[in-house]
């Protein structure tokens, strides 16, 4: 069956595209577009072309299956002027998103009108190249210079009412967009038709203005090319004839297209749209999710609460005295006080968000609960006392989940009535922003428990993975190997600051050490301390003696560095190095490359090893959690495909 179709409506052509899952302007789609321009332009009883789409979506962008492929023709900047230069006018009616190409094709129609529902953007620096059919040069001729680059370098889409204001799209409908648009086509053949896009005057800024937006663009994109090589095509296209334009931004996707930053992108992209859709998990249906308890108002709990509050989920949130509730309701309030000082909820919106909330000390109250996650002390006894009362509070088919971070799941659930609605949910804090959630089951777990932790990750807009049961789960486990690598680095003679300052080169937002003093190095001792006592076998780390000489992190004054009162800059510090002097051998000279790349090797190491013994099911899924728990720079595809894409260089 084509993948583009005709129909006629009188005068008007309705050119169908239906090209399942997301219309991806594959080399079949525009081959058929190339030809319907033709068809139509050679038809004399249509007066203009309405270009529609079929399924959840208008064209979502190029195909990015075709990415490592060599282009092959029609190419796509051709077909765009193709459709401008139809002898008719084309009215693009878009509906879900126009994205990328996408875009593009109907910034080539002469109209764009759109269901309020909609959105429109240009995401290609999330993919590591910039829009390559025309979108850096004819998204300024219709928006203006400051909206294109703020479109083109930020990758967000609009909405629909946005994208009218900014002039991006012409009209915005309800209902029946085909009736509209063929409405729209009609009126509009009535007057004057407007220039095409490429034609239209852009007004270039002041050299003021590009130092200025480079110096922003620069710091969000963190290390990550694409953004600013998209404001070099930006400004070529407000300050250079409309084909010289094109040239340079062709040349730019192409040279783009093929970096390592764009496979590493790439890899990311299908990686996450491979992890909420574990294939055991697709004839399951979840439990629904109507009412979530969270027992514990802590730094995780109230951080859950609240990350379930902006999906709009009612909470019931339980302490165990009232001291302690007022303290978790506080919580709570200081996240959506923060939100609204932020300028991202307003007062009203925050005060929605509290009244979902209902605080309570009495379990009873979690009666009709579908979900409840426990975020309370990490010491296993306190976490069984809390299930014992789950256990007689809630209706036995309501799930039952662990936010632990160390402890042993299977332990925790260890004399639950139905053991199979119980799961680990492990959180990572501040758990209403950072987007990593693990998913791990216990052994009794059901198929449908478990899908009802994929579903909840999908309402909150978090990526899941899944983990199977050992010490730190994924996440955690390459944390600890990471750190291992970082001290045995300074074992060997490697400065502290050199190591931290060749991770931040290497895209991180802070080296080993550094990242240790701001969250405290006293946590992971007591686990250490804690599996000591155990009688088990743990060998003293460097980490160990700071700690046992007061030495915290900032909270007291310092960690690996010395800290001055008011001032977060880490000081080299003199007592570190006497206290550390016998464990290092001399000073040993590594570059800072050869750091990020033995360490990042760490990572990957125990990476392979996590996959070995089945605990993550793909390694793209190692590296979502890195991305998405600990800050690994998104542009370099996580330790796994950093690793085995051999050494790249920082
Ligand atoms: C571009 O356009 C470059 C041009 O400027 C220049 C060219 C010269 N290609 O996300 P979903 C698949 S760059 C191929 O779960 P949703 C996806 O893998 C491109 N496949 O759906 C998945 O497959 P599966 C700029 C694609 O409803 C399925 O479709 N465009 C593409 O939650 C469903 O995806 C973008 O970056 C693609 N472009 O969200 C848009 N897109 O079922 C990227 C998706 O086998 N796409 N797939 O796992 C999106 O943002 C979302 O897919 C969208 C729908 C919002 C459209």
């Amino acid at each position: 069956m084509s993948v583009v179709s005709i129909d006629h409506q009188g005068d008007i052509a309705i050119v169908t595209v239906d090209n399942p899952p997301v219309n991806a302007l594959s080399k079949a789609l525009r081959q058929g577009l190339w030809d319907a321009v033709e068809t139509l332009d050679a038809d004399p009883s249509v007066r203009a072309a309405v270009l529609i789409c079929a399924g959840r979506t208008f064209i979502a962008g190029a195909d990015v299956t075709e990415f490592g492929k060599p282009p092959q023709e029609p190419h796509l900047p051709d077909l765009v002027d193709r459709i401008e230069g139809a002898e008719k006018p084309w009215i693009a009616a878009i509906h879900g998103s126009a994205l990328g190409g996408g875009f593009e094709v109907a910034m080539g129609c002469r109209f764009r009108v759109a269901l309020d529902s909609a959105s429109v953007g240009l995401p290609e620096v999330s993919l590591g190249i910039v829009p390559g059919a025309s979108g850096t040069v004819r998204t300024p001729r219709l928006a203006g210079v400051e909206a294109a680059v703020d479109l083109v370098t930020s990758g967000k889409p609009v909405r629909a009412a946005k994208a009218l204001s900014l002039g991006l799209i012409d009209a915005v409908f309800a209902g029946d967009l085909q009736a509209s648009a063929v409405a729209f086509a009609r009126d509009a053949l009535t007057r004057d038709l407007p220039p095409p896009v490429s034609e239209r005057p852009v007004t270039a800024p002041d050299d003021a203005f590009w130092d200025d937006r480079r110096k922003t663009v620069a710091k969000a994109a963190k290390g990550a090319d694409a953004p600013l090589r998209a404001l070099d095509c930006l400004r070529k296209a407000a300050e250079a004839p409309f084909a010289e334009a094109m040239a340079h931004e062709r040349q730019t996707f192409l040279e783009l297209r093929g970096s390592d930053q764009a496979a590493a992108l790439r890899h990311v992209f299908f990686a996450e749209r491979a992890a909420p859709r574990p294939p055991h998990l697709r004839d399951v249906d979840p439990l629904p999710l109507r009412r979530v308890g969270v027992i514990g108002g802590g730094t995780m709990g109230a951080g859950i609460a609240a990350a379930l509050r902006d999906a709009g989920l009612p909470v019931v949130l339980v302490e165990r005295d009232s001291e302690a509730l007022a303290r978790g309701t506080a919580n709570l309030r200081a996240i959506f006080e923060g939100a609204v000082k932020r300028g991202k909820l307003s007062d009203a919106q925050a005060e929605a968000r509290m009244a979902g909330v209902t605080a309570t000390t009495d379990y009873a109250a979690l009666a009709d609960a579908d979900l409840v996650i426990e975020a309370v002390f990490e010491e296993i006894a306190v976490k069984r006392a809390v299930f014992d009362q789950l256990a007689t509070a809630c209706r036995l088919d309501a799930v039952l989940a662990t936010n632990t971070s160390y402890l042993d799941p299977r332990l925790i659930a260890d004399g639950l009535p139905n053991p199979d609605r119980f799961l680990g949910l492990h959180f990572f804090s501040p758990a209403n922003v950072m987007r990593l959630l693990e998913i791990v089951p216990v052994p009794q777990t059901s198929d449908r428990t478990l899908a009802t932790g994929f579903a909840l990750a999908r309402a909150l807009n978090k990526i899941p993975v899944q983990s199977g049961i050992c010490e730190g789960f994924i996440g955690n486990r390459i944390l600890k190997r990471y750190r291992a690598g970082a001290e045995a680095l300074v074992r060997q003679g490697v400065p502290i600051a050199e190591i931290d300052a060749a991770m931040r080169a290497y895209g991180l937002a802070m080296g080993p050490f550094e990242a240790q003093d701001l969250g405290g190095l006293d946590i992971a001792f007591l686990q250490r301390e804690g599996a000591r006592a155990l009688g088990q076998d743990v060998p003293e780390t460097l980490g160990d003696i700071l700690v046992r000489a007061g030495r915290k992190g900032q909270k007291t004054g310092g960690g690996w560095y010395d800290y001055t009162p008011g001032d977060r800059r880490p000081q080299p510090s003199p007592m570190v190095a006497a206290l550390l002097a016998g464990r290092i051998a001399g000073t040993a000279a590594m570059d800072r490359d050869a750091i990020a790349r033995h360490l990042v090797g760490e990572m990957a190491a125990e990476g392979q090893a996590i996959l070995d013994e089945g605990i993550a099911a793909r390694a793209s899924d190692i590296d979502l959690v890195e991305i998405h728990g600990y800050g690994f720079p998104r542009w370099r595809g996580g330790p796994m495909f950093a690793s085995a894409a051999g050494t790249r260089t920082v």
